[in-house]
């Protein structure tokens, strides 16, 4: 018989954690092909912070919420920060934009012509001050930047005009803040992508300092890759920073994290949990980055937040003695059956106790139906223009 651990750990832990929520989540979002909109959507980045308020209200687990510049662009950001500091969270990492300029067709940071690079670095130093007034430690840099044809750029010359944005970057950070330097294999560039992967990442954070890390968007991998060795990896080497949580059947589909493959979030908060990494002391920002396409976006992030849940109260369930004890001894199967136990626990009465315990609603989603948020923001926001991926 194996002897669970201690319920009141888990729960404590399961307490500590935190998860936040992207703004643009919150606004419209589509493919390609087509956005549709829905009723309710944030009109300002002040709308998307009340509807961040709101998920935190019913999960009591997602107190901040990140900012994506410009798209959240506002004259005043101090008075921005207060006003989500009332609603009961706090802004976190600024995500920036480097992608959406005609100027940068032929790349960002790594254009060839130093006046496009020039300009790509000055938003990157703003958004530093923008962290400076809203109090946010994360900044979050993913570049869109690649080339499309053999031949059309210098691969070498990209990574060292990459090297060098990175540096005036980092140079300008202040003593608490950091950066997340998050990589993605293609898309939109077809051939190289100057970041393609957390070995490139990795590197350049080294090169950098202690104060740059990693950001792993799950959705950011050819299909098949191991995440949780990349996890593993870099927590040993003390250079995770983030995730970009969300789940992909197929390329970066941005959907609900958890959704298409929970088996591999579980193996993701393992690698956490084994590395005593959940606690928000430990600095890894547990972020959802997400597009809610089709279906309602509030009740799906409160969905994602509690799927984070689950995926983190199995990983805490693991017998971690019984699991080494296996291992040591070679024991293949009781090994896997070990994790294999944990992760065909059901852990939702045990979640939802948690939040009666806390004065939650257990069932956070029912919740939100039963509140009439839903109704008065549809009401409230009937006019005007939604936010989307161009405001
Ligand atoms: C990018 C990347 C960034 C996110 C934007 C919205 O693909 O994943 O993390 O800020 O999308
Ligand atoms: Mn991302």
């Amino acid at each position: 018989m194996i002897d669970l651990p201690d319920l009141a750990h888990v729960k404590a832990a399961l307490r500590a954690q935190r998860i936040e929520t992207p703004s643009w989540g919150y606004a419209n979002s589509g493919t390609r092909f087509k956005v549709f909109p829905q009723a309710g959507v944030p009109r300002s980045p002040e709308e998307k912070i009340a509807d961040a308020a709101t998920v935190h209200r019913f999960t009591g687990a997602a107190p901040s919420v990140a900012l994506h510049i410009p798209w959240d662009r506002v004259e005043d950001y101090g008075a921005l920060a207060r006003y989500a500091r009332d609603l009961g969270v706090a802004i976190g990492a600024i995500n920036t934009n480097v992608f959406q300029d005609n100027d940068y067709r032929l790349g960002s940071v790594t254009n060839p012509d130093p006046v496009i690079r020039r300009k790509a670095t000055d938003h990157l130093l703003e958004a530093i001050s923008i962290m400076d007034l809203t109090g946010s430690r994360d900044l979050k840099l993913w570049f869109s930047d690649g080339i499309n044809y053999p031949g059309q750029d210098d691969i070498r010359d990209r990574q060292d005009r990459l090297a060098a944005a990175l540096r005036q970057t980092y140079d300008r950070l202040g003593e608490d803040q950091r950066i997340l330097l998050e990589y993605k294999l293609f898309e939109p560039a077809f051939y190289v992508t100057d970041l393609p992967d957390w070995g490139t990442s990795y590197a350049h954070c080294v090169e950098l300092g202690e104060r740059a890390t990693v950001c792993i968007d799950t959705g950011h991998h050819a299909p098949g890759t191991n995440i949780e060795f990349i996890v593993a990896f870099l927590l040993r080497q003390n250079k995770l920073g983030a995730f970009d949580f969300n789940s992909r059947f197929y390329a970066d589909d941005d959907l609900m994290v958890g959704a298409a493959d929970p088996f591999q979030l579980f193996r993701i908060m393992n690698e956490i949990v084994r590395a005593d990494a959940l606690d928000p002391a430990y600095g890894i920002n547990f972020m959802l980055d997400q597009c809610h396409n089709i279906e309602a976006k509030i009740p799906a992030i409160i969905r994602s937040v509690m799927n984070v849940q689950e995926a983190t109260a199995k990983a805490l369930l693991v017998d971690r003695d019984a699991l080494r004890e296996a291992q040591q001894e070679g024991k293949v199967l009781e090994a896997n059956a070990v994790l294999m136990d944990a992760y065909n626990t059901d852990v939702r009465p045990l979640l939802a106790e948690l939040r009666a315990e806390d004065g939650l609603d257990p069932d956070p989603i029912a919740a939100y139906h039963r509140s009439g948020y839903q109704q008065q923001i549809e009401a409230e926001r009937a006019e005007g223009q939604q936010a989307g991926w161009g405001a």
